[in-house]
């Protein structure tokens, strides 16, 4: 009986709520609630501030180089937060295929244009379109602050599986134990592949273990590796909330 003469009280006063103060009650109430809200908003900083939380606003993550000797002339962009666009030209077939599969699966926005020694053979143009890709990428990343840093992936292409492991460190080494059954993949040699490998790392400034584990057709054990280096660079360069912008390193530097 309580209940339903309330309900009806309610109504009766127009969506007034039963109990709220009126007059100058309620003028004194929403003030209070509006000083509370906006000293609630102003200390949000200092909160940061005070857990050591960083409330910059992110940094872009990209980067562009152009390097010119009298072997090649290369110019590399990249936006580490990107969608995997590629727009790739080295004047290789192949190797144009296997940068856009590094770009596309580790989704860094890539745009590279490498002209090339190619009358001598392929070498220097690979080479150099590695150091350019490394050093763009080590420029985008910064100080590194906040990434995931480790990561691996186990990429699987048909007959063949690849395991790439990466620490984004600051210092640069090579794994690699893959070898590959033919000398060459249409025009491309497979030799380079390592020699790509050995120059985007050592420029990159990371630990990259590549390691074929089975595979016997050339280009998927190729492809495995670059899609393999892709998904595990797109782990380790990516953001990691709970690291909320520190420097993952106990050292507190990864500038190696
Ligand atoms: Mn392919």
């Amino acid at each position: 009986m309580m209940v339903k003469s309330r309900r009806v009280s309610a109504q009766s006063s127009r969506g007034r709520v039963e109990g709220y103060p009126r007059g100058r009650a309620r003028h004194v109430a929403e003030s209070k609630v509006r000083q509370e809200i906006s000293k609630a908003s102003q200390s949000v900083p200092d909160l940061l501030e005070q857990r050591h939380i960083s409330h910059r606003v992110p940094k872009m993550r990209a980067a562009a180089v152009s390097r010119k000797t009298k072997e090649t002339e290369i110019e590399a962009s990249v936006d580490l937060d990107g969608t995997g666009a590629a727009k790739i030209q080295t004047g290789i077939g192949f190797f144009d295929h296997m940068l856009e599969q590094l770009a596309r699966h580790s989704l860094i926005d890539m745009a590279i244009s490498a002209r090339g020694d190619l009358h001598i053979d392929q070498h220097h143009t690979v080479e150099d379109t590695g150091i350019a890709l490394g050093q763009a990428i080590r420029k985008a990343l910064g100080d590194r602050a906040g990434i995931t840093r480790y990561a691996d992936a186990l990429l699987p292409m048909d007959e063949t599986l690849t395991r790439v492991a990466i620490d984004v460190s600051g210092r640069p080494f090579l794994v690699f134990k893959t070898s590959f059954p033919r000398e060459k993949i249409g025009e491309f040699d497979t030799e380079l592949v390592r020699e790509f490998f050995q120059a985007f790392v050592m420029n990159a400034g990371m630990t990259v273990h590549v390691e074929t584990l089975y595979g016997e057709n050339a280009h998927h054990i190729s492809e495995s590796c670059f899609k393999g280096l892709a998904r595990a660079l797109r782990l380790a360069i990516e953001q990691d909330p709970r690291q909320k912008g520190a420097i993952p390193s106990t050292k507190g530097t990864l500038a190696g």
